[in-house]
């Protein structure tokens, strides 16, 4: 028996047994017919009634892959993304959410246990590993958390860092299970692609990446969505919200995870053309950083075909990749319409938590980087937007400093779940409950470094000691190292960086 789940399960129980047996004994009372006990016992059978009628919540998880938070909800208003503004209107949008590292694998890492881990993109596979040399010392993924009280938990797309949750070659080997307990079901359709891996980075009509070199960066084919992969992963997302809502015994924790933004660049046409006649704003602060910074070469980016191109020598090209870009990030968010027009015809949209988290940032262009893996800003803030049904103050955005290791306690306050002890964040029910509430920092890593964003600055320290410390109240760009000139804050942030640390090794 997994020890994390002896005593919580007691609990549990109890808390749900106590309004059943309220509702007995009103049943006692009825016995006495005295008029004004039965009006009391009216009143009380009613309220039973509610209660044993209201079924636990349901919740919807869509995760965006490299979605930056430039989108018309929060300040962009060049980006059309209407489906996620219009949820970001009926919930509660994060101004400054930061992700805990800037690389798919550890970030969802933190998101689906709640734990921060390791820095690389196998975090959950190590994991995996460890649940199998010895189980009872890993504590349970988020999913698996709800599977066991009760939910059906399905996962559809890139949820975890596979797309699918399988290792192997091609990312489909069903003996190679990436979160292990977690899901009833862990769906990733492959249509023309062949396999989860030709899914993740492809292209229109089937094409998948087998030299990157020869792969084109962006790409917009005329055609429906389902010429993309993601039409494919929101089309199985679609049928799978309609069985999970038919059940009505059991709640469901749905996780979608769709690939857009992600690179390739590669959307239907009609995605860019929303981009005619629209003038991007200047990529700010564009130069390359001075000094020991995270900066880096843009590796993955780079690996692709450019037709002879770069973007940080051409200006005009690099326009071109802003537009495409931003033509993925309306195609993603088409499908997330899809996705939250589907949970209102089931009916299930009134019971329903939904969170909307993008897994990561990403540089165009900014500090001359194009691509994700710095500690910069630009690759540690994401959107996150949390709805429910009846939240209070719809639509005000929190500015507060919150981070992904806060989803997994936030989602058991409104579902009524026992708190996970063995997580490490802290619930947002209070950023919920009042926007102006205050936030706490917000801890990021890599192999190489660590930072702390906090409400005022961003400080950044290497192994080798160096320190950044950039400061966020009057310019947000991060091209001022402070460091030198403020020792007795770099000493204050130092000590809080290194007992959140603490708390990641412990
Ligand atoms: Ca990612």
């Amino acid at each position: 028996m997994n020890p994390y789940f002896t005593t919580r399960f007691a609990g549990d129980t109890e808390a749900r047994n106590f309004l059943p047996s309220l509702c007995l004994r009103a049943s006692v009372v009825k016995t006495s017919r005295t008029l004004h006990l039965g009006a009391a016992f009216l009143a009380l059978i009613s309220l039973c009634l509610q209660n044993t009628q209201a079924s636990p919540k349901n919740v919807l998880l869509i995760c965006i892959d490299d979605l930056r938070p430039e989108l018309a909800s929060f300040g962009a208003s060049y980006v059309k993304s209407p489906n996620i503004d219009k949820l970001a209107a009926q919930g509660r949008p994060f101004l400054h959410h930061y992700v805990n590292a800037p690389s798919c694998g550890p970030s969802r890492f933190t998101l689906l246990t709640g734990r921060y881990g390791p820095a690389g993109n196998s975090a959950l596979f190590e994991r995996a590993g460890e649940m199998a040399k010895t189980p009872d010392a890993v504590p349970p993924s988020m999913p698996e958390w709800f599977r066991t009280h009760g939910y059906t938990t399905v996962s559809v797309g890139k949820v975890s860092h596979h797309p699918g949750g399988r290792g192997g070659a091609d990312w489909s080997d069903d003996s190679k299970i990436e979160m292990p307990n977690a899901w009833d079901r862990h769906l990733m359709p492959v249509g023309e692609w062949q396999h989860p891996r030709g899914m993740m980075h492809g292209l229109a009509n089937g094409e998948i990446r087998v030299k990157t070199g020869d792969m084109d960066v962006f790409q917009s084919v005329e055609g429906p969505d389902t010429i993309y992969p993601d039409g494919l992963i929101v089309n199985e997302a679609l049928d799978q919200l309609g069985e999970l809502a038919a059940d009505k015994k059991k709640p469901f924790f749905l996780a979608v995870g769709i690939i857009k933004p992600h690179l390739p660049f590669g959307a239907p046409k009609k995605y860019l053309d929303l981009y005619e006649g629209v003038e991007l704003p200047p990529i700010p602060h564009s130069e390359k950083p001075t000094g020991k910074t995270t900066w880096h070469g843009s590796g993955e980016y780079m690996k692709y075909n450019q037709w002879g191109k770069d973007p940080r020598k051409d200006a005009t090209f690099a326009t071109e990749v802003r537009r495409h870009y931003a033509a993925c990030v309306s195609y993603a968010d088409a499908q997330v319409g899809k996705i939250i027009a589907k949970l209102a015809a089931t009916g299930a949209d009134k019971n329903t938590v939904v969170i909307l988290w993008g897994d990561h940032g990403w540089h165009l262009g900014e500090h001359s980087i194009w691509g994700k893996h710095s500690l910069f800003e630009e690759s540690l803030h994401s959107p996150l937007i949390v709805y429910y049904p009846g939240i209070g103050k719809p639509g005000i955005k929190t500015d507060a400093v919150v981070e992904t290791l806060d989803i997994f306690p936030t989602l058991c306050d409104l579902t009524d779940l026992p708190a996970p002890d063995f997580a490490q964040g802290i619930s947002l029910s209070p950023q919920l409950s009042n926007p102006e509430a205050t936030g706490h920092t917000a801890l990021a890593y890599k192999s190489d470094a660590n930072t702390l964003r906090t409400a005022t600055h961003r400080i950044t320290v290497h192994k080798g000691g160096e320190v950044e410390l950039y400061g966020h109240t009057t310019d947000g760009s991060e091209t001022l190292n402070i460091a030198d000139q403020n020792p007795a804050l770099v000493a204050e942030l130092k000590q809080q960086l290194s007992e959140k640390l603490a708390k990641k090794e412990g």
